[in-house]
């Protein structure tokens, strides 16, 4: 048994039509899918999930974009999640993500960057506790 991470398909992605795409990806590279569903947050959800960035000037939009339609929300298992996850979606700014990864490939900007990923194992099961009850996941 691996570890844990958390990861949305973003509004824009799900509306383009790449969430299988990208959950192709994932599973291709190793993660298996402990959790999944498909639903559209709440302002106030959004606000509540990105409460880390109240501060931040982007906060407003970042929880305007997050709610504007359907995510696809998941848990994955794999040796080293957080980190491998992070490696496969790339850098936060498209711009600078590599060459193969989620982000390069699916992301159009820095807000809609295609996919979420947890940043520690601390906040992948508070981020998954956040959307799956126990016996929703597998
Ligand atoms: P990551 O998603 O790579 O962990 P974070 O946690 O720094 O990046 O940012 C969370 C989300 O906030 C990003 N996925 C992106 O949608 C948005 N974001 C981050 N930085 C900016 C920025 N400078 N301008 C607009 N949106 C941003």
């Amino acid at each position: 048994m691996g570890n844990y991470t958390f990861t949305m398909v973003k509004p824009t992605a799900v509306g383009n039509g790449n969430a299988a795409a990208i959950l192709n990806a994932i599973t291709e590279g190793g993660f298996k899918i402990k959790a999944m569903k498909m639903l559209r947050m709440s302002k106030a959800e959004a606000m509540v999930f990105y409460a880390v960035h109240k501060e931040r000037p982007f906060y407003g939009e970042l929880t305007d974009f997050m709610s504007e339609g359907p995510i696809v929300a998941a848990i994955l298992e794999k040796d080293n999640a957080v980190e491998d996850y992070r490696k496969l979606i790339g850098a936060t700014n498209p711009k600078e993500a590599a060459e193969g990864t989620i982000r390069k490939k699916f992301a159009t900007d820095i807000q809609a960057n295609a996919v979420h990923g947890s940043d520690s194992d601390e906040n992948a099961t508070i981020e998954g506790s956040f959307f799956f009850s126990a016996k929703e996941i597998f």
